[in-house]
């Protein structure tokens, strides 16, 4: 079976080698040590069970799903697909209308109680959740009736865990995270959109070791939003020493500036960007220049605005 995966890498033109640093570095954000490298390999080139997932989508940008499926190496969303069995998901599925809805009912029923609900985005409470609709069912009716029958609820993006930007002032339609609007425990994954190697830690935690990740209190796994993103940021030797100009050439000055003064908020904001980055570990947001918005905070629309305004 293990071979057969290598060769299906292979074909893509994936080695072994390419797969292993994927590996080394999924590791790494799992807050592993290296020796787990080999096992984390095996929960993807043998895997022993594929947990069933349905994929909701409410109020949102579907930016998480994209972030999922296209800015890592092109083959790690195949990856993923293989290593969980995805029932529905509007994004990627064949199936529409009725059909599509047909599957969702049905899926739910068939795996009671042992599937993992993935949510994108916020459920509107005013008005029996008037302001958001699917197929003619409010996203809080749609809600109500798969949510429960999870074994777990992962709120993929800051629209599930909190409200995000649907949930900004003044917020007519009374959109709330999932957690809050259905009143259940979820494991929350926030980031607008979150990184998606935080999702596959996740998953291969709770295949590799049989539960969940250790979370924080407001249900984000410590491994990923432990720290701040000031606490892991490179450009920190400048922020301690404002006055310090950079040296051409330096080090430092390959590193750039810190964006405090034009309103970087890495300093309240808990996410791992800076060390498990984006795109397969490419760059994030400071490292292109660009201060951190606070995008993965409780009402950062709210709290965190106006940006490029020093705090
Ligand atoms: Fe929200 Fe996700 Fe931002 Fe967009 O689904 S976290 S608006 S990236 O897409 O929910
Ligand atoms: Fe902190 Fe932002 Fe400055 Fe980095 S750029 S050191 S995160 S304030
Ligand atoms: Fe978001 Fe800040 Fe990271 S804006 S992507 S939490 S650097």
């Amino acid at each position: 079976m293990e071979n057969e995966f290598y060769n299906r890498l292979e074909k893509k033109g994936v080695s072994r080698r390419d797969f292993m640093k994927f590996c080394t570095y999924l590791t790494a954000t799992m807050g592993l040590s290296s020796s787990m490298v080999p096992k984390v390999a095996e929960v993807f080139a043998a895997p022993k069970e594929r947990p069933p997932i349905i994929w909701l989508n409410f109020g949102e940008c579907t930016g998480c799903s994209e972030a999922m499926l296209r800015t890592m190496y092109p083959w790690v969303d195949e990856l993923v697909v293989d290593l969980l069995s995805i029932e529905y998901h509007e994004t990627i599925m064949a199936a529409a209308g009725h059909q599509a809805e047909e599957i969702l009912y049905a899926s739910a029923k068939k795996y009671k109680g042992k599937f993992v609900c993935v949510v994108e985005g916020a459920i509107a409470t005013k008005y029996d959740g008037a302001y958001g609709k699917i197929g003619g069912k409010t996203f809080l009716q749609i809600g109500k009736e798969i949510i429960p029958q999870a074994a777990a609820v992962v709120c993929m993006g800051t629209c599930a865990c909190f409200g995000g930007i649907q949930a900004a002032k003044p917020n007519p339609g009374g959109y709330k995270g999932v957690g809050d609007a259905l009143g259940v425990k979820t494991l929350n994954l926030p980031g607008c959109p979150p990184n998606p190697v935080n999702l596959i830690g996740t998953v291969v935690n709770y295949i590799l070791l049989g539960k969940l990740p250790a979370l924080d209190n407001l249900g984000r796994p410590l491994f990923a939003y432990g720290k701040t993103v000031h606490d892991q940021c490179d450009r920190r030797s400048h922020f301690e020493n404002e006055e310090f100009v950079l040296e051409f050439g330096s080090e430092e000055a390959a590193l750039g500036y810190c964006l405090y003064k034009v309103g970087c908020r890495g300093p309240e904001t808990y996410n791992n960007c800076p060390t498990a980055k984006f795109n397969g570990g490419t760059s994030w947001p400071v490292q292109a220049g660009h201060p951190c918005i606070g995008c993965s905070q409780p009402n950062f629309w709210d709290q965190m605005t106006p940006f490029y305004k020093e705090m």
